[in-house]
């Protein structure tokens, strides 16, 4: 029963466990492969403030920022190789909670892969750096609880506070895609699976021709 939470948006409680039993270990597994070919790392905004959020990518092109700006990547720059495959369990889980929430044939060639350790936190800021905004955002919630805040189109509309749990999976589509989001600074706990750390996986259609 997807949750709606905005225009186009829906949130889908619990999703990976009901999807398939066990099937968080075996994105989990998908993550260690990942970050084997690409690190988690501190990327620097183009102000020069290094996030407290680790990244890696995965699928054809990766989010990245430096000193010059955000953009995407199909090199990564910390290893100057591609990035790692979308590995298959991956691609399953966000195309079946897109169709879940009504996308049918959504095929993501990003996925960024976010990692909050305690106190870890992603300011205010709305995703603008896709070229095909007509495809949803999948995101995948794993270890410990955040709280997701949600403003809308303008920076200073007043944001709605909802918690974000191992599992949860929310597709953002419509007009709900360009609202401005954040993470507030993650809470120190222990995930029996994950331990004292979040990790978010958000599924994009980046490129134009892919
Ligand atoms: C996270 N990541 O939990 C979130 C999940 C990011 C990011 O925000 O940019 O890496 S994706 C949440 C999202 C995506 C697209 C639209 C909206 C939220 N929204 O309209 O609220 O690490
Ligand atoms: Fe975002």
């Amino acid at each position: 029963e997807p949750i709606k939470i905005a225009d186009g948006a829906y949130l889908l409680q619990g999703f990976v466990s009901r999807f398939e039993s066990g099937f968080d270990q075996r994105l989990l597994d998908a993550i260690e492969a990942v970050r084997l070919q690409a690190p988690f790392r501190h990327m620097v905004t183009p102000g020069g403030y290094t996030m407290s959020v680790a990244m890696a990518n995965c699928g054809r092109a990766g989010w990245v920022t430096d000193r010059k700006g955000y953009r995407y990547s199909e090199i990564d720059p910390t290893t100057g190789l591609p990035w790692p495959a979308m590995p298959e369990v991956f691609l399953q889980i966000a195309q079946s909670a897109a169709l879940a929430a009504g996308y049918q044939d959504f095929v993501p060639d990003a996925c960024l892969i976010n990692r909050y350790e305690p106190g870890a936190r992603m300011a205010l800021h709305q995703d603008k750096d896709e070229q095909d905004a007509t495809a949803p955002i999948v995101s995948v919630s794993l270890g410990l609880t955040a709280t997701f805040m949600f403003g809308g189109l303008q920076r200073t509309d007043k944001a709605k506070r909802f918690k974000l749990e191992h599992g949860d999976v929310v597709v953002w589509g419509g007009t709900s895609r360009f609202n401005f989001h954040g993470i507030a600074p993650l809470k120190t706990s222990m995930h029996p699976l994950l331990g004292e750390q979040r990790i978010n996986l958000t599924f994009r259609k980046a490129l134009a021709d892919s």
